[in-house]
């Protein structure tokens, strides 16, 4: 069998509490390594600028740098054949593709609004994300990035509606997810797929962290099927730990 050179993936932290990253993405790309055996050296990063495209996660892989999470899934399926949606029909794709883009394009935009706007979770990014740098450096670096969350929640267009708003239209998404899910073990079936990662990318740092107050959380505790559907994928996910795991 071919041997690969080692894939080194760069997140932000393994530190967080109840989440194996603070970013939604981060965990969906590394639950799909775990799920597909794909062995990778992490890395954790406090600064997105770092990475090729501005944003985490990224990859390297010998002499090859691939930015974002999709596209590393394009990237596996094209140089090592792993395809984690070998079995579902044209028809479950087409779902899965339209799901994960609900969740990547708007739900997880109003989870940024919740950890960053809403007064009650200031202290998730000036004492637990920002929390190694020293003040006052702390308190400008906190400042300069909400300023920058805020324009880009703007740009985005979720940032123009009010805080009631949003989530009216994330919890709609919340619902749709545990609605697909039903009472099957994962979102098509029997067996785990890329939308299973993605979900649980989300969910888990919904519900994950201790102490934060959202809409999103008591929304998710409305379905029992969604929280022991987290539960779930948070025990594959520290199961299926790869054989190498370093931290840089
Ligand atoms: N489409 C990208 C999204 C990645 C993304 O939005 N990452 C966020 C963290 S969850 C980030 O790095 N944000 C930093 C920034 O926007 O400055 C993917 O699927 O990887």
């Amino acid at each position: 069998m071919a041997r690969h050179p080692m894939i080194d993936l760069y997140g932000f932290s393994t530190e967080v509490p109840g989440v194996p990253d603070p970013s939604a993405f981060v965990v969906k790309l590394e639950t799909a390594l775990r799920l597909a055996g794909v062995p990778y050296r992490r890395h954790s990063l406090d600064d997105p600028s770092k990475g090729p495209k501005g944003k985490l996660p990224y990859i390297t892989c010998g002499e090859e740098i691939v930015a974002d999470s999709t596209l590393i899934m394009d990237w596996l399926k094209e140089r090592r054949g792993i395809d984690l949606d070998w079995h579902l029909t044209p028809e479950q794709r087409a779902q899965s593709h339209a799901l994960q883009r609900m969740i990547e394009e708007r739900l997880y935009w109003a989870l940024t609004y919740t950890r960053w706007c809403e007064p009650a979770n200031e202290w998730l990014e000036k004492d637990l994300f920002f929390g190694g740098i020293p003040q006052p450096l702390r308190f400008f670096i906190y400042r300069s990035v909400l300023k920058q969350t805020k324009a880009t929640l703007a740009a985005h267009g979720i940032g123009r509606h009010s805080g009631e708003e949003i989530y009216r239209l994330a919890i709609r998404d919340i619902d749709a997810i545990a609605a697909t899910l039903g009472e099957k073990p994962f979102l098509f079936g029997e067996r785990v797929s890329l939308a299973d990662a993605t979900a649980f990318g989300i969910l888990v740092n919904i519900i994950g962290i201790p102490d934060i107050k959202s809409p999103l959380i008591d929304a998710m505790r409305e379905h029992e099927n969604l929280i022991a559907y987290t539960d779930r994928m948070l025990k594959l996910f520290t199961e299926q730990a790869p054989e190498m795991k370093a931290a840089a």
